[in-house]
């Protein structure tokens, strides 16, 4: 497939500012004059927002590991197809609260799968589609549980326990050094909008090194933000 779009996920652990930055960049966007198409995962259809509903309902908290990657890769098979590659090729600019790193570092680094394995369920699903940009919002856990009022009683991967939320941590670490051109390393317990300073900053200099190399792929040409 031609990616003519441009792909950017925002990642990190329980409450570490993804949806507020989001929430931020897609207004940014809406100045800029950009289309854009902004989802998370796993929801973003009727389909994989009922798989949402299952990863966190407490009743089912003891399934079974690989049962909880399928249902991450089952969510995410159907946004991709119906969602985020035709966005992409309309030429529009994605923006995702989460995507399979996530499940690389949850199911895997979190939950104990074999690496090797969830890398592979996650290109199937995600249809080998790698990020252009990916912002990773750092925060140590308790603080970012501390923001946002504590660890939901209602949701069984926030209750899965500090150790769990530290191997998050580390792989989350692991994933952006091994992945230095893709990944944006954000201290997000600076305030707000240094933080978001420096998400659209890194988004303005990769958005004009595709433009430059890909031309007419982009939806606009911008010479100057
Ligand atoms: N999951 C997901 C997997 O296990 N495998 C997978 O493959 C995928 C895709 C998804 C859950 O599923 C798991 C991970 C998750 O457990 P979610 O709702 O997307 O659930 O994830 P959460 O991290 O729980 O989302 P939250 O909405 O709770 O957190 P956010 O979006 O990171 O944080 P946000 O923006 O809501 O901010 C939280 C609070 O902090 C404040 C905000 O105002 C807010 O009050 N805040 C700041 N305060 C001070 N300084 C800053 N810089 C701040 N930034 C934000």
């Amino acid at each position: 497939m031609t990616k003519k779009g441009m792909l950017i996920t925002f990642e990190g652990g329980e409450g570490a500012g993804k949806t507020t930055h989001a929430e931020l960049f897609k207004n940014y966007l809406t100045q800029k004059g950009l289309s854009f198409f902004a989802t998370r995962e796993p929801g973003g259809t009727d389909f994989s927002e009922a798989v949402r509903a299952l990863t966190k309902d407490m009743r089912f908290q003891d399934k079974s590991s690989l049962s909880e990657l399928f249902l991450f890769e089952a969510a995410r098979a159907d946004i991709v197809e119906k969602r985020i590659i035709p966005a992409l090729k309309e030429g529009k600019i994605v923006i995702m609260d989460r995507f399979y790193d996530s499940t690389t570092v949850y199911q895997s680094f979190g939950r104990g799968l074999n690496r090797a394995d969830v890398e592979n369920f996650n290109k199937a699903a995600s249809q080998g589609l790698v990020p252009d940009l990916t912002i990773y919002l750092k925060v140590p856990q308790q603080d970012a549980f501390a923001r946002k009022g504590g660890a939901d009683k209602n949701d069984a991967i926030e209750q899965s326990g500090a150790d769990f939320h530290e191997r998050i941590r580390k792989g989350f670490d692991i994933l952006a050094k091994e992945n230095p051109d893709r990944f944006l390393v954000v201290d997000s317990t600076l305030p707000i909008a240094e933080v978001f300073k420096q998400i659209t900053t890194a988004f303005e200099q990769k958005y004009n090194e595709k433009n430059s190399k890909k031309g007419k792929n982009c939806e606009r040409e911008f010479t100057k933000f």
